[in-house]
């Protein structure tokens, strides 16, 4: 499930190939290991690794490293467009038995199933051609993170060993990580969360829609989902807002904010919820204004970041018509910061005395409220939002 979209690629650190005889080897060892410890007859294993050689090209997409963090408008800009939109509406309307069963079994609204579907694989279009026995061994012969992909390769080879589940292809293909299907699981979530949802005694998630829309309602519902709450909703900030505490880590109980008075864009009260909430300027404070419900920290379960997350419930709006503050986003900000800027700007900031913390190149809560106390030393609304302008104003102090 998760997706790296960088704008551009840095030179691929290097790594050792094996040698043919040096991987078959280290195979033969590790099918070995799969008998003894973990169970597997040798006819399914040597079904499975039939013609398995190391891929290289699974290694590179694994080193790859972005120039460029991605900006938010820029992320919007790549993930939304009124194209994608309309495909949503369509499949809405024309999947309408499927999204009723799913709102009566797991409680669950048809537009954030259709928004998964869309960010993950293009409504299927784009499940990825790797071998994933072949990217997986591959991995687990390489030593970044073998004990994970070792597990996932077992996950894998479990599901083959089920028997349960049907593929479009002979072999299974996805993603270079091991990621499968219309909706990208990975092994692992495929046996806790894939159902045959038609129960036609096969689980499908490449090519039948009850089966992986069905399969990632059930994922959601179980690791939290609301059906009867929305992801977040655009309110309306007082004169007298203390930015100190926007941000997705001050989470509080609704009451809090509605003692602060903020209200939904027009001056309606917010929706109940009895979960924690959080402000969020994805842009700062000249960009749109939301309040984020527990919802928009569970898609975080799905994949772990922030420019999904918005992603999702934006894409989600639109297809039902409910995103009126669409056009406050600038989806012309250019992607500018880099892992080596993060630094420098760091490291200007404990210079002037604002604690950023440890100069470590990844920003987080400390690096932020040091931005919003440099903002508040020069007259700016503290959003601790960098923007380009501000990034090299600090630089040149
Ligand atoms: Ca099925």
């Amino acid at each position: 499930m998760k997706k790296l979209i960088v704008t551009t690629l840095l030179a691929i650190s290097t790594f050792a190939t094996p040698t043919t005889t040096e991987f078959n080897n280290w195979l033969e060892s590790l099918k070995t290991e799969l008998n003894e410890k973990n169970g597997f007859s040798y006819a399914l294993l040597d079904e499975a690794f039939d013609g398995v050689t190391f891929n290289t090209d699974v290694i590179k997409y694994d080193r790859r490293q972005p120039e460029h963090v991605m900006s938010m408008g820029r992320y919007l800009n790549i993930v939304i467009s009124s194209e994608r939109v309309e495909k949503g509406q369509k499949y809405q309307r024309q999947l309408d038995d499927i999204f009723t069963q799913i709102r009566q079994d797991y409680n669950f609204q048809s537009r954030f199933l259709l928004s998964f579907w869309a960010l993950e694989t293009n409504f299927s279009s784009i499940t990825g051609k790797l071998d994933i026995i072949r990217s997986l061994t591959t991995l687990t012969y390489d030593g970044r993170r073998s004990a994970f992909f070792k597990k996932e390769l077992i996950n894998a080879l479990t599901m083959l060993d089920k028997g349960i589940y049907s593929y479009p292809t002979e072999r299974m293909q996805g993603s270079w990580a091991g990621a499968m299907g219309s909706t990208q699981f990975m092994p692992s979530t495929m046996l806790a969360y894939a159902i045959d949802y038609d129960q036609d005694g096969y689980i499908n998630m490449w090519e039948n829609r009850h089966d992986f829309l069905g399969s990632s309602a059930n994922f959601l519902s179980q690791v939290g989902w609301r059906g009867d709450e929305s992801w977040g909703h655009e309110i309306e900030l007082p004169q007298d807002f203390d930015y100190f505490h926007s941000g997705l880590k001050y989470k509080e109980d609704l009451q809090y904010w509605i003692d602060r008075d903020i209200t939904l864009k027009g001056g309606t009260q917010l929706p109940h919820t009895d979960g924690k909430t959080a402000i969020y300027l994805p842009q700062g404070a000249k960009g749109p204004a939301f309040i984020v419900y527990p919802n928009f920290f569970t898609i975080f379960k799905w994949n772990n970041s922030e420019k999904y997350a918005l992603g999702i419930g934006v894409l989600s709006d639109l297809i039902n018509n409910r995103a009126d503050y669409f056009s406050k986003f600038n989806l012309n900000e250019k992607s500018f910061m880099s892992f080596e800027m993060a630094k420098q700007i760091q490291a200007k900031l404990n210079e002037l005395g604002h604690d950023a913390g440890p100069v470590d190149g990844i920003p987080g809560k400390q690096t932020t409220a040091a931005i919003q106390r440099y903002q508040v030393s020069i007259g700016q609304i503290p959003d601790g939002y960098l923007t380009k302008e501000l990034a090299e104003e600090i630089l040149s102090k």
